[in-house]
């Protein structure tokens, strides 16, 4: 395929960004500004980039605790995302929600589940609203390969076919759930691609190291999902480059099959492939390095300075008013 020079470069942005930040979270998370765990996407951004590359105004997006570098791939401010991270006011919940709850429906982002799964099913509710508006808009919803085995994916995804709704499942395998592979939790070797057939969905398996290659089949999919065709499924094959959160130390897996799958960068591949096209320089490289890093300091910093939620408004925005007519 051939790509116009802003859309690689729009690309090229959006996964280097999301390579600071995920970085930039681990130092914070060591040095112990995080409350909570952190569970770092390193190494996988190009699995959720090159998705995001083909969304439309007006769309809804269900992230996952893994990717969360892609709540600024939809325009969801840094200021946001780390108030939301430190725990300060200024995020969605004002700090109550943290890393894994970050979300802003003003921008589509209609935020994730603790218990995994059961969110898959809000997702494809939000697919099914955004088909009686006749929007043209879709869903895009991001999983796990362990996830994707629990209950409720089925039920809804089931759902998602028999009423062709606009959602695209995008299962991020990155091998584990936790310490488990994927080999030892489903009895495909791909729990996304694999099991699209029995939903009457079409799928795609792709490299989650190669962003354009992921754009390819995203593009492919997305454009059959908001035709009113129905669901489609998109598995991103990769590998999680750090333990299951912050402090794991994944002696679990063996560390030279995790050291190969170190050396597949899908930053440096499209920095590469940018390069050799004479698309790219070393000083533009380091021109947008800059500009996203001070974009990102001045979220941290912004939240640094934010004020903590107060002890009294611990229990505010729990319960909903009851609806009176
Ligand atoms: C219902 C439920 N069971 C267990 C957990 C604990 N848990 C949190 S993350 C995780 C692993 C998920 O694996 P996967 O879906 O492959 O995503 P990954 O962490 O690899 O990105 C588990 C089991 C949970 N949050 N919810
Ligand atoms: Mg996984």
């Amino acid at each position: 395929m051939s790509y116009p020079k802003e859309k690689l470069l729009e690309m090229y942005r959006s996964l280097l960004g999301d390579r600071i930040l995920e970085e930039r979270l681990i130092e914070l998370y060591a040095q112990g500004w995080v409350p909570g765990h952190i569970h770092s996407g390193v190494g996988e951004e190009a699995s959720y980039t090159g998705v995001l590359a083909t969304r439309r105004e007006g769309d809804c997006y269900k992230f996952t605790h893994r990717n969360v570098s892609a709540y600024s791939d939809v325009g969801v401010s840094y200021r946001h995302i780390f108030c939301e991270i430190l725990g300060r006011m200024g995020g969605n919940s004002e700090g109550k929600g943290g890393i894994n709850h970050i979300a802003d429906k003003d921008k589509g982002v209609i935020g994730m589940a603790g218990a995994l799964g059961c969110d898959i099913a809000i997702a494809t509710g939000v697919s099914y609203a955004l088909k009686l508006q006749s929007s043209g808009n879709m869903v895009y919803c991001f999983l796990g390969d362990g996830t994707t085995s629990r209950g409720p994916v089925h039920e809804a995804m089931n759902w998602a076919g028999v009423w062709k709704l606009p959602i695209l499942y995008i299962v991020n395998n990155n091998e584990f759930s936790i310490s488990t592979h994927v080999s030892e939790g489903c009895s495909i070797p791909n729990p996304g691609a694999g099991r699209a057939a029995g939903y009457g969905m079409p799928a795609k398996l792709v490299d989650a190291t190669d962003v354009l290659e992921v754009y390819d089949a995203a593009k492919e999919l997305s454009d059959y999902v908001r035709s009113g065709n129905g669901p489609a499924v998109l598995e991103t094959k990769g590998y999680r480059w750090r333990g299951h959160f912050e402090g794991d130390q994944a002696r679990y897996r063996d560390a030279a099959v995790a050291n190969e799958w170190h050396k597949r960068d899908c930053v440096k591949n499209l920095e590469s492939y940018l390069k050799e096209k004479d698309l790219l320089s070393d000083a533009e490289i380091e021109a947008i390095r800059e500009e996203t890093k001070a974009a990102i300091e001045d979220g941290i910093a912004f939240a640094e300075k934010a004020e903590q939620p107060k002890l009294s408004a611990i229990y505010d925005n729990i319960f909903a008013e009851p609806y009176e007519n």
